[in-house]
């Protein structure tokens, strides 16, 4: 694996941003606006940047000949240690520009996948980067080990080059069998812990780094998250309590925010991170309707919750940072677009009182499975159940009367006032629900101890 460029605040390594824009690609206004936030945010201090349109990517070097010159030139001028590419590079390409410039060269997966790597705190989200990191570099090496044996083959002979690439590649695939395994389990817990929560509704933001989610989450529950003005500021889900008036308690959880050409690898290690997601009843899909890409970035986060397969849920646009829209006519134009997105600033607390509203309209639309024990004295409770939902079973105890119940997540406000208890239908290990003779019993499912603050 390529060494890790990240380094300590006073002495920042020294960047260049590249980027070719190829004719099936736009790019916008700026092009290299985003990576500029990537790059400051793994720690560089960004000191030049090039930018060459062409018709094709050059094999050996992607830039045409000319521009590598004046990239060498331009990393001897500013003392760059490391140049860093808007686009997606092969192994070759970055060893002959590496050649060409004498400095480091990386590609944009590779720094996205680096800030994961500094950011990631969780012991869940480190093993989902590292499988990342190594299934990025394994073709990698592969690709690089059957290049120098057909060399060597070429002379005859089997270089030590090759056998240490073939021992790195079988140390790599052991590791990402492991991580898998270990990330499974780490995911299947999820899974239950999550669903075991499923006495109340749940609400999950979603949207491109930056946002404004972790804001929002703060605005609406006073959470405490961290939210700053740097790329996947966020790398873990947080859940909290949010409570809508005229409604209850909902979960809210803030997750990693998604950004254009997410590494696949990436994408598809941080499942268990999204699993408050996967198993939302309602998406917020925040956008930052102040960012002059916001169409970009919308459809970004759409293609990779298409990628997660979770693209079917019951999805609210929320158009955040409104505030700092410097003209109506440009909110207007997302607007049009987008009719039934719900304006917002987080940062100024505008617009949470119709999101909410909207939020609570959404789940209204929603059920839930479960089992909910009720006071045998609390006749009111027990005819709310019966009026509202749609009793599968009653099991009448001494002290208690187990209902399992199909409930509108709209009508749940007076059954949690006064309920003994409520749980996901089937997850109860106490006084167990007599199923109907038609209905198998499921068996308990443990429900290990969630992090809902
Ligand atoms: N002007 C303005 N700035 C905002 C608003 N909401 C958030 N911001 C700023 O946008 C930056 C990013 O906010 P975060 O809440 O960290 O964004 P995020 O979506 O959680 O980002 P990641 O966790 O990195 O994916 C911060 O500097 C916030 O202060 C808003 O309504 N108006
Ligand atoms: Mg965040």
């Amino acid at each position: 694996m390529r060494e890790q460029h990240l380094v300590s605040d006073d002495t920042p390594e020294r960047s260049v941003l590249a980027r070719l824009i190829l004719p099936d690609t736009p790019a916008p206004e700026d092009p290299l606006e985003e990576l500029h936030g990537l790059a400051t945010t793994s720690g560089t201090q960004v000191v030049g940047e090039l930018i060459q349109r062409r018709a094709s990517a050059e094999h050996g070097t992607y830039l045409g000949k000319g521009k590598v010159e004046e990239l060498r030139l331009l990393v001897e001028k500013t003392k760059a240690d490391v140049v860093i590419f808007d686009n997606e590079l092969t192994p070759g390409q970055i060893r002959n520009l590496e050649k060409a410039t004498g400095a480091k060269v990386l590609d944009r997966t590779e720094l996205i996948l680096d800030i994961f790597a500094a950011g990631a705190r969780t012991y869940e989200s480190r093993l989902a980067v590292e499988l990342a990191q190594l299934e990025y570099t394994l073709p990698r090496l592969k690709r690089m080990w059957t290049h120098l044996s057909r060399q060597a083959m070429g002379v005859g002979m089997r270089g030590p080059g090759e056998k240490q690439l073939e021992v790195d590649r079988r140390l790599a695939q052991k590791r990402i069998h492991d991580l898998k395994q270990e990330l499974g389990k780490v995911e299947s817990r999820r899974e239950r812990q999550v669903a075991s929560r499923k006495e109340a509704p749940t609400v999950s933001l979603v949207g491109y780094t930056n946002a404004g989610k972790s804001t929002l989450m703060n605005a609406l529950t006073e959470a405490g998250v961290q939210a700053a003005d740097k790329l996947f500021a966020t790398l873990d889900t947080r859940t909290r309590r949010w409570y809508l008036p005229h409604w209850g308690t909902v979960l809210l959880s803030d997750t990693v925010g998604f950004i254009r050409d997410l590494p696949h690898s990436l994408v598809a290690s941080f499942k268990s991170t999204l699993e408050e997601t996967r198993q939302a009843d309602l998406l917020l899909h925040v956008a930052d309707a102040s960012n002059a890409n916001v169409f970009d970035q919308i459809s970004a986060v759409y293609k990779v919750l298409s990628e997660l397969e979770i693209e079917e849920k019951d999805t609210l646009l929320v158009l955040n940072k409104i505030d700092a829209i410097k003209s109506p006519a440009m909110l207007n134009r997302v607007l049009d677009r987008y009719p039934n997105a719900i304006p917002v600033s987080a940062k100024s607390v505008k617009g949470l009182e119709m999101l909410t509203e909207a939020v609570g309209e959404a789940l209204g639309r929603e059920f839930l499975d479960l089992d909910i024990d009720v006071d045998p004295g609390d006749g009111k409770l027990l005819a709310y159940l019966a009026a509202k939902g749609e009793i599968v079973s009653q099991h009448f105890g001494a002290d208690v009367v187990n209902v399992r119940v199909k409930m509108p997540v709209a009508a749940m406000g007076p059954a949690r006032k006064s309920a003994i208890s409520i749980r996901p239908a089937g997850t109860g290990t106490f006084a167990p629900v007599e199923p109907p003779v038609d209905v198998p019993a499921e068996p308990p499912v443990d429900t290990p101890a969630t992090d809902v603050a």
